[in-house]
């Protein structure tokens, strides 16, 4: 077992692992930019190192000083967390090199899933539903227009090194497939410096169910069942649940399989998300794969009384798992808080904040490194809590949210409590009546309005 692991990421989801890492008895090592030097993990954690400045690119997504700070400090894992380097696969090469265990996917797992038509074809190849398009990548125009007519309108064009969203358009007519087609390589250039694009049927209305999946280095799998991660803004998931509430027991059994299918054909090791489209008729599709702990994993610890972080640590260190599959016994809803103003289109709100209360009480549990006094910098994303309610019920985990929320003090920001208590009331939400569709519709009411 690793007896010290360094762990290269900041705010909650740091704090999420140094609790994981005490409780297993590894000594911890935090890394941080100037002005994180206030932040909890840096006072939780058993040893701490500057990596430099606040701008991402020269700290945390700073291989060098990572690398540097391991050897120093002889830490014998590092773990990654979400976002900055977490699904970077030199990053990941270079951890092997240096014989520094990286807590996640291999390089070529990560290059493998990180191109969206590979994976696509892969997951095609080992049998898991995909949305009818392209096979890979669309060599130029004149293909891409023969393509739409046998695929048929409306169709989405992707980018290959695309995700989230970025380098996609959705294309109703041939009219305008030039345009998009233009436009979509443009974008994808500049964000990923690759403009390799393939085409899919667009799924309309649909929505995002995701299948958390554990591999282990024997070449086993299992599922711990899915997460509705449809309540999105500008491709940023706003709150996610477990069970899904268009979920039927069939279903969670196909998708289940499909995801465990997935992750045993390219023998993936560690804890990874299979993503998926579900149109109206329940039918599912595979979308994308995440090699990484995501954001909203507590709902899923949640209803099983699973700890994911302690999981992707023993699958690190060789430790088979059990292989059994896990269902939901619980209902669980995460509501992410921001640092932004929900009405104001949501803008960025950091600095201080005066003053915060947290909810409690049974079925209550916040995942956060803010405090009152803390100073929220404005060079990281915006997340500064996450708000879990878990119950027997749908209905009861949602009455748990909105006294929670009514509950959670924090002063001297602006933050996305007014959203999600809106969001608690409103009709469709509570009927789970909801796509990806859903936010393109909703509108703050305005605060004299708020009872
Ligand atoms: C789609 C789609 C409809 N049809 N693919 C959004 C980002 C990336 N995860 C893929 N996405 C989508 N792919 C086909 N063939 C609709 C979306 C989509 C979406 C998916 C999940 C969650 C939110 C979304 C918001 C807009 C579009």
């Amino acid at each position: 077992m690793f007896k010290k692991i360094l762990i290269a990421n900041r705010g909650e989801i740091a704090l999420r692992i140094l609790r994981t890492c005490k409780e297993m008895g590894i000594s911890t090592v935090a890394v941080y930019s100037t002005a994180d030097a206030e932040s909890l993990h840096v006072r939780f954690a058993d040893e701490a190192v500057c990596i430099g400045p606040p701008p991402s690119n020269l700290s945390y997504l700073k291989i060098s000083n990572i690398i540097a700070a391991a050897e120093i400090t002889n830490a014998d894992a590092i773990h990654p967390g979400y976002g900055f380097l977490s699904e970077n696969a030199k990053f990941s090469k270079i951890c092997e090199e240096h014989d520094i265990k990286f807590i996640g996917a291999s390089a070529e797992m990560i290059s493998k899933m990180g191109d969206k038509a590979t994976a696509k074809a892969t997951m095609k190849a080992a049998g898991v539903p995909c949305v009818p398009g392209s096979e890979g990548i669309i060599k130029d125009f004149p293909e891409c227009i023969k393509l739409a007519k046998e695929v048929g309108y409306p169709v989405m064009l992707k980018a290959t090194a695309g995700g989230g969203g970025k380098g996609m358009r959705a294309v109703w007519k041939e009219e305008d497939l030039q345009d998009a087609w233009d436009s979509a390589r443009q974008e994808s250039a500049a964000a990923f410096d690759n403009n390799d694009m393939y085409m899919e049927k667009l799924i309309e209305e649909p929505r995002h169910i995701e299948i958390q999946i554990v591999g282990d280095s024997t070449g086993k799998a299992c599922h711990l069942s899915e997460r509705d991660c449809s309540v999105q803004r500008r491709h940023q998931k706003l709150t996610e649940e477990t069970p899904s509430p268009f979920m039927t027991d069939s279903l969670r059994k196909k998708m289940g399989a499909a995801a465990v299918k997935a992750a045993e054909y390219i023998k993936y090791e560690g804890a990874g998300t299979v993503e998926f489209l579900v149109d109206k008729h329940r039918n599912f599709y595979f979308m994308e794969m995440n090699t990484r702990i995501q954001v909203e994993h507590p709902i899923t610890e949640q209803v099983i009384d699973y700890d994911l972080i302690r999981e992707q640590i023993l699958v690190a260190a060789g430790v088979p798992i059990s292989g059994k599959n896990y269902f939901p016994q619980l209902h669980s809803i995460e509501c992410r808080i921001n640092a932004e103003d929900p009405y104001n289109n949501f803008r960025p709100s950091p600095g201080k904040i005066t003053n915060l209360h947290a909810p409690g009480g049974h079925g209550v549990r916040i995942d956060t490194h803010v405090y009152s006094g803390y100073v929220i910098p404005p060079n990281y994303d915006s997340m500064i809590a996450k708000l879990i309610t878990t119950a027997q019920s749908r209905e009861e985990a949602i009455n748990k949210m909105k006294r929670a929320l009514d509950e959670f003090v924090i002063e001297g920001v602006k933050t996305t409590i007014p959203f999600h208590r809106q969001l608690m009331d409103h009709p469709d939400y509570v009927e789970g009546n909801y796509t990806t569709k859903f936010m393109e519709d909703f509108k703050m009411k305005p605060l004299e309005e708020e009872d």
